[in-house]
């Protein structure tokens, strides 16, 4: 086998919300890889921290105010890309945000606003890559899911609504797209520690672990948290030709929390 099927040289990625967190780590991997990144945010202030921190690691990103769920930017961002650097190769739809809010207690407006970024959002940038990508013969959609496309908990039924969705459209879009040659999978993240767990993981006041942490921790065979750093090998691997007869799939990188009942207490 040749091993620089692993290898992303001369492939455009774009990584969604990808400032830091998992997002940013897997920009880091394709950079590695030999990608030409890049991202998009919220704002000017979060864009030019971001580049920052791009340059530190030695990387030469570039960067876009847009908003996800607003079609009208990332038609406009998606038209710069591909007029600056060509036709956008790797999509990873990154961006996601979390309310923690009992079901009853939520307004529906929180729920939409959770389902718009980690559901509508990936529908609106992935219909804007893929006439590229048709044209160009190939391409790889990776959304990032969760453990919640699988399971539920208390206080994130609008997260674990848009993550059960986004599981559903990763599987349409390699229905409807896989014989242009494109490639749409998922990666599950188990519970990873990046700003978006920070609640869960704070230590109490008498500095002991936070009830949650000590869950994760029974609840996971390898006991640990993850890292973003443990989602850059199966990121790179969803987005290389090594993949590319792997279609509609989910990879969980979970430390084995999906398959465990949970250590006894
Ligand atoms: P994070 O630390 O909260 O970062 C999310 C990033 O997305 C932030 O930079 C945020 O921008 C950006 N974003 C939010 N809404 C956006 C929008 N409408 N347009 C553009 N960017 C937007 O999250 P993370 O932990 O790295 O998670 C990244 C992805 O992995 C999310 O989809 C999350 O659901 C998923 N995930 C996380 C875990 C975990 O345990 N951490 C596990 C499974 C799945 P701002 O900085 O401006 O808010
Ligand atoms: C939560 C966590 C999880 C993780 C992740 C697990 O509140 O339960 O935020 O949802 O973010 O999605 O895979």
């Amino acid at each position: 086998m040749d091993m620089n099927a692993f290898r992303l040289d001369g492939k455009v990625a774009l990584i969604t919300g990808a400032v830091y967190g998992i997002g940013f780590a897997i920009a880091e991997a394709y950079a590695a890889a030999g990608a030409k990144i890049v991202f998009n945010c919220l704002s000017e202030d979060s864009r030019q921290k971001a580049l920052e921190k791009y340059r530190e690691a030695g990387i030469d990103a570039r960067g876009y105010v847009a908003d996800c769920t607003k079609e009208d930017e990332v038609t406009a961002m998606v038209e710069d890309i591909e007029k600056e650097l060509g036709t956008i190769d790797i999509l990873v739809n990154n961006a996601g945000i979390i309310k923690r809010i009992p079901m009853t207690e939520m307004s529906a407006e929180d729920f939409r606003a959770v389902v718009d970024v980690d559901l509508n959002a990936p529908f609106i940038v992935s219909k804007a890559v893929i006439p590229g990508m048709i044209k160009k013969g190939h391409g790889k959609i990776i959304n990032i899911c969760s453990m919640m496309s699988e399971l539920g908990r208390e206080t994130v039924s609008a997260y674990a609504a848009a993550k059960g969705g986004l599981k559903m459209l990763t599987k349409n879009i390699c229905s409807e797209y896989g014989e242009y040659n494109i490639q749409c999978n998922g990666i599950g993240p188990g519970y990873i520690a990046t700003p978006q767990t920070a609640p869960l993981r704070e230590p109490q006041a008498d500095g002991s672990r936070h009830p949650f942490d000590q869950f994760i921790i029974a609840k996971t065979p390898a006991a640990r948290w993850g890292t973003p750093e443990d989602l850059q090998g199966p990121a790179v691997f969803l987005a290389s030709d090594a993949s590319n007869f792997v279609n509609g799939h989910i990879l969980y990188v979970d430390g084995g929390i999906l398959a465990y009942i949970g250590k006894q207490p």
